[in-house]
C-alpha cells in the first residue's frame, strides 16, 4: 500500500506472544520511527516462542529452510532499505541469513539469552555467528555479556567495550556498538565505526525493574533510521533517544 513512497525494514527474529520483545517489539518500532507511518515492517519468524511476561516456557526454532523462504519471499518482493536480525536459535538459521545476499545494510543483535535466562541461540549457533554472520553484520551491537562471549575476555568497563569494539571490528564487523546499559550509572555505549571513529553514546538511566525488550526496540529503532538513509552515528544516537523515551513511557 505504502510501497512506493515509505521504505521498507525487516526483521529477522523470534515471537514473544506477550508482545515485549523480538519481532513483535520490532514491528510496534519500525511504525513509530519518523513521521507516520514510520518505515514499512516486514518481518521473518525464525522461533517461536511460549511466553508470557513473567516466564519463557517453550522455544521452538523452525526449520532453516522456512526461513530461507521467507526471507527470499519478502526481499524479492520489497528489497527492504535496512534489515535486522534478533534470536536467530541455531547454526543452520544463523548460516542460512549469513548466506543471503541482503540488497542493504544488516543490524546483527546477537541474542543468545532471552530477558529472562533462556537460551535463545545454542553453543554451535553462537560459534556460526561469529564465523559466518559478523563478517556480514553492517553493525554488530552486543550487550556486555554478549561481548563477552563474543571476544572471549571480560568486558566489564568502558575501557573494556573499547577492546571489544576492536577485537568485533577485527572478526569482520564493519560498525560495532557494545551496550553499557548493564553497567551501573547511566547506560553509555560505546561506538567504533568503520572510519575508525570513536562515539559515546549515553542518556540518562531510566529506574526501570523490569526492560523486557529493550535491546529489540534499540536495534530496531537503527534499523528504521538506516532504512530512512541516516548516517550510522545519527541513527545510534536517534535510536538512543527513541528508547529512553519508550521507557519513560512505560
Ligand atoms: O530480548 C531478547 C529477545 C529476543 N527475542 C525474543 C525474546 C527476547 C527476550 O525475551 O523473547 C523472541
Amino acid at each position: 500500500m505504502y510501497t512506493r513512497f515509505v521504505p521498507a525494514a525487516l526483521t529477522i527474529a523470534g515471537s514473544d506472544p506477550s508482545g515485549g520483545a523480538g519481532l513483535q517489539a520490532d514491528l510496534r518500532t519500525f511504525h513509530d520511527i519518523g513521521h507516520h507511518p514510520g518505515v514499512q515492517g516486514q518481518s521473518v519468524v525464525t522461533l517461536v516462542t511460549v511466553q508470557d511476561r513473567r516466564q519463557v516456557y517453550r522455544v521452538e526454532v523452525l526449520g532453516a529452510d522456512l526461513v530461507r523462504e521467507q526471507i527470499e519471499a519478502v526481499v524479492r518482493d520489497q528489497p527492504p532499505a535496512a534489515a535486522k536480525t534478533g534470536a536467530l536459535g541455531n547454526a543452520s538459521v544463523v548460516e542460512v541469513v549469513a548466506n543471503f545476499p541482503f540488497p542493504c545494510p544488516l543490524v546483527v543483535d546477537p541474542v543468545m539469552i532471552s530477558s529472562r535466562g533462556t537460551p535463545l541461540l545454542d553453543a554451535a549457533g553462537r560459534e556460526a555467528l561469529v564465523r559466518l554472520l559478523v563478517p556480514k553484520a553492517f553493525l554488530l551491537m552486543p550487550n556486555l555479556a554478549e561481548a563477552e562471549a563474543l571476544c572471549g575476555f571480560a568486558v566489564a568497563d568502558l575501557a573494556a567495550m573499547g577492546r571489544a569494539c576492536q577485537a568485533l571490528r577485527g572478526l569482520g564487523a564493519r560498525n560495532v556498538l557494545v551496550k553499557g546499559g548493564h553497567l551501573t550509572g547511566d547506560p553509555i555505549d560505546l561506538l567504533l565505526d568503520e572510519n575508525g571513529t570513536w562515539y559515546e553514546v549515553g542518556s540518562a538511566r531510566v529506574a526501570l525493574a523490569e526492560t523486557h525488550g529493550t535491546g529489540c526496540v534499540y536495534s530496531a529503532a537503527i534499523t528504521a533510521g538506516l532504512a530512512l538513509r541516516k548516517p550510522l552515528p545519527e541513527a545510534v544516537g536517534d535510536a538512543k533517544n527513541h528508547v529512553f523515551d519508550w521507557l519513560q513511557r512505560l
